[in-house]
C-alpha cells in the first residue's frame, strides 16, 4: 500500500472525532429530553464509516442504517442540518419530520438512514445499476449490521449485484449484537464475509476499529468496482459499545465487559497511539483538530436549537400517495 499523505491522515482523525463528539452531544440531549423519538449511537464504530467514505467521491452513493449518524457525517453531510433534523427542527434534512432514522443528504450522495433493518441493500444496488447504465464510474456502498445480514433482502441484492457486476460494496459492521441478541445465536457462519463465496464475489475481513485497515481494504474494492469488476463484501469487525438505543437497560451484558472491550478497541485511541508512535501527527496537531471539532459541534447544537420547529399546518406537506 502506498503511504498516505498527511491530509488524508488528519482527515481520518477529524472525521472520527466529528462523529464521536456529535454523538456524545446527541446522547446528552436525548437524556435531557431535548430530542424526540429514538436514537441509536455509533460510538466505537467510527473507523468504519470514516475509512470507507474517505475512499468515496461526492458523486458516489451510500445507504445507511438505523445507526446512521456516523455514515452521514463521514459522507460529508452538513452537520448543522443533521443536528437540526435530530432535534425535529425545520432546517433539518427532512424539515424536522423524520428525525435520526430518516437523515438523508442527496447533495453528497447520502441516500438515507433507514429504520427498516436490511432496507438499504436494494436501494444501493439500484443506485449502482443506475451508475452502470449511465456509464458513470461511481460506486454505491451499503452499510448493514450482522443482524441485518440475515434478512432475505441481503441475499437477493448480493446475487443481483454479482450477476450484473454492479459497482457495489456491501459493508457489514459486525458489532457482535443485534439489539439484545448476540451474533452467535443468530448467524450460521463464523464470518459474515464467508457468505461472499455463495455469490461469487470477494469477501474480506478487516479490523473495523483500525481506520487504516478499513481504508486500505475499501480502496481496493472501490477501484475494482470502478473498473467494472463488480461487488465486494467487506466485513468490519467491531463492537457495539453503547446500548442498542439510548435508554436501553442492557440487561443482556455487563458494563464491565463492555468497558474492557472499549479500552482495547476504541478506534480513536488506537489512531492516536499509532499517530504518535509512527510520527503521523503530533500531539499538538491532534489537540488543534480536537478544538476545531468541538467548536463545529457546539455550532451545530446552537444552529439546531435556534431553528424553528415545523408548523402544525405543514404536517402533510411533502407526503406522496
Ligand atoms: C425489518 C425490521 N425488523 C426488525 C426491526 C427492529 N430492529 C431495529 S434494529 C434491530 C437490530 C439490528 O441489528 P444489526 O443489523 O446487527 O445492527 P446494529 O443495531 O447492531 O447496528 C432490530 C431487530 C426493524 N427496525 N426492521
Amino acid at each position: 500500500m502506498e503511504a498516505l499523505n498527511k491530509n488524508t491522515i488528519a482527515g481520518f482523525y477529524e472525521t472520527m472525532l466529528k462523529i464521536r463528539f456529535f454523538e456524545e452531544r446527541v446522547e446528552k440531549m436525548f437524556i435531557a429530553g431535548e430530542i424526540p423519538g429514538f436514537v441509536h449511537l455509533y460510538i466505537g464504530e467510527e473507523a468504519i464509516a470514516t475509512g470507507v467514505c474517505a475512499n468515496l467521491r461526492k458523486e458516489d452513493y451510500i445507504e445507511s442504517t438505523h445507526r446512521g449518524h456516523g455514515h452521514t457525517i463521514a459522507k460529508g453531510a452538513d452537520i448543522n442540518r443533521a443536528m437540526a433534523e435530530i432535534l425535529g427542527k425545520k432546517t433539518g434534512f427532512c424539515k424536522g419530520k423524520g428525525g435520526s432514522m430518516h437523515i438523508a443528504d442527496f447533495s453528497v450522495g447520502m441516500l438515507g438512514a433507514n429504520g427498516v433493518v436490511g432496507g438499504g441493500y436494494n436501494l444501493a444496488v439500484g443506485a449502482a445499476l443506475a451508475c452502470k447504465m449511465q456509464k458513470r464510474d461511481n460506486v454505491s456502498v451499503v452499510f448493514f449490521g450482522d443482524g441485518a445480514s440475515n434478512r432475505g433482502t441481503f441475499h437477493e441484492a448480493a446475487n443481483m449485484a454479482a450477476i450484473w457486476k454492479l459497482p457495489v460494496l456491501f459493508v457489514c459492521e459486525m458489532n457482535c449484537w443485534a439489539s439484545t441478541t448476540p451474533y452467535r445465536t443468530t448467524t450460521s457462519v463464523e464470518n459474515i464475509s464467508d457468505r461472499a463465496a455463495g455469490y461469487g464475489m470477494p469477501g474480506v475481513i478487516v479490523d473495523g476499529n483500525d481506520v487504516f485497515e478499513v481504508y486500505n481494504a475499501v480502496k481496493l474494492a472501490v477501484e475494482r468496482a470502478r473498473r467494472g469488476g463488480g461487488p465486494t463484501l467487506i466485513e468490519a469487525k467491531t463492537y457495539r459499545i453503547k446500548g442498542h438505543f439510548v435508554g436501553d437497560p442492557e440487561l443482556y451484558r455487563t458494563k464491565e465487559e463492555v468497558q474492557k472491550i472499549f479500552e482495547e478497541t476504541d478506534p480513536i485511541k488506537k489512531f492516536e497511539k499509532k499517530a504518535v508512535k509512527e510520527s503521523l501527527m503530533t500531539k499538538k496537531e491532534m489537540e488543534d483538530v480536537r478544538k476545531k471539532v468541538e467548536r463545529m459541534i457546539d455550532e451545530s447544537v446552537e444552529y439546531a436549537r435556534n431553528s424553528p420547529y415545523p408548523e402544525p399546518s405543514e404536517l402533510f406537506d411533502d407526503l406522496y400517495e
